[in-house]
C-alpha cells in the first residue's frame, strides 16, 4: 500500500484493541481500506482508517461527501465476517450510541444510516463489501459553522448543535469502539432486540416516504435490513436505494 504519511496505533478501550491508521491526507478512507483488503495484507482486528483531509470522499449511489480538515471526521472502519446485510444499520447504531452522549438534541437514523438532527444531516456512513468484508465509511460534520451553498440547507454539526469544538482523532476512538462493540453485542446480526433498538430511533418510522417503486407509510424493519413501506397495494420492503421521507430534506 502507498504510505501518504502513515502512522499505526494500537490502543485498547474497555474489552477492544483498536488498530488504527492515520493518514494526513487521502482521496477517501473506503477507498484505501478497501484497497487494503484487495492486497491481501493482513489486517489486525478492529482495523480503523483514520485521515486529516479526505480530498474525494464518497456518499452512497455515486453522491460526494464535502469534508474539511480540522471541520470533519473522516473515518473507515474494516469489519470482518460479515454475516448480514443488517450490517449497515449495525454501524448507524454504534453511531448513534456515541453521538447521543455528546449532543442534548434528539439526534435519529434516516433509513439506512444517515444520523439527523432537527432534521438535518449530521453524520453520512456508507457500507461497502469487500471480500467478505464490510467497509464502513463514516463522515462527521464537527466543527463547520458554515456549509457549501448546494447542502447549507441539509447540513448541521456537533458545532453548531452544541456550540462546542471537537476533536476529529478523539472522537474516531470512541465512534469506533462503539460501532465495534455494537457489532459484538448483536453477534453482527440485525437480531429483534437490535431491530428493537433501531426502530424508535428511526426518523422514516410512521411518516410518508417514497423510495424509488413505492410509496407509502414506514412501518418497521426487517432482519434484512430492509424498510418496510405500507402501500396501497400491500407491504413493500426497500432494501436498497434512496428513500425520500416527507418533510426531511
Ligand atoms: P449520501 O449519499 O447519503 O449523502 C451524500 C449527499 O449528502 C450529497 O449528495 C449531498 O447532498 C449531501 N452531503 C454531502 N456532504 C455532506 C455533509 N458533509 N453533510 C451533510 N450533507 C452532505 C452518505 O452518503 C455517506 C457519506 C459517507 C462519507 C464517509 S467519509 C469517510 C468515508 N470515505 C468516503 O469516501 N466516504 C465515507
Amino acid at each position: 500500500m502507498q504510505a501518504f504519511d502513515f502512522t499505526e496505533e494500537k490502543i485498547s478501550i474497555m474489552n477492544l484493541s483498536l488498530n488504527t491508521i492515520k493518514l494526513k491526507s487521502v482521496d477517501s478512507t473506503n477507498n484505501y481500506a478497501k484497497a487494503l483488503l484487495k492486497s491481501g495484507e493482513p489486517l489486525m482486528p478492529y482495523t480503523v482508517i483514520y485521515t486529516k483531509e479526505q480530498t474525494k470522499g464518497r456518499g452512497r449511489l455515486g453522491r460526494s461527501w464535502h469534508s474539511k480538515e480540522e471541520e470533519s471526521l473522516c473515518m473507515s472502519l474494516i469489519i470482518p465476517n460479515i454475516r448480514s446485510s443488517g450490517i449497515t444499520l449495525l454501524c448507524a447504531l454504534g453511531v448513534h450510541r456515541a453521538l447521543r452522549r455528546l449532543c442534548p438534541q434528539k439526534l435519529q437514523i434516516k433509513w439506512p444510516n444517515d444520523i439527523i438532527c432537527e432534521n438535518k444531516k449530521l453524520c453520512g456512513i456508507l457500507t461497502e463489501g469487500v471480500k467478505g468484508f464490510a467497509v464502513a465509511g463514516i463522515g462527521i460534520n464537527l466543527n463547520s459553522t458554515d456549509f457549501p451553498a448546494d447542502i447549507a440547507h441539509k447540513a448541521t454539526s456537533l458545532r453548531v448543535l452544541t456550540g462546542k469544538l471537537f476533536d476529529g482523532e478523539e472522537l474516531c476512538r470512541e465512534i469506533a469502539t462503539s460501532v465495534f462493540e455494537t457489532i459484538e453485542e448483536y453477534g453482527g446480526m440485525l437480531t429483534e432486540d437490535a431491530i428493537r433498538e433501531y426502530t424508535p430511533l428511526c426518523a422514516n418510522m410512521g411518516r410518508e416516504v417514497t423510495a424509488e417503486n413505492a410509496k407509502g407509510i414506514a412501518t418497521g424493519i426487517d432482519p434484512d435490513g430492509s424498510l418496510k413501506i405500507a402501500t396501497e397495494k400491500g407491504i413493500a420492503n426497500i432494501s436498497f436505494g434512496e428513500v425520500i421521507v416527507t418533510d426531511i430534506y
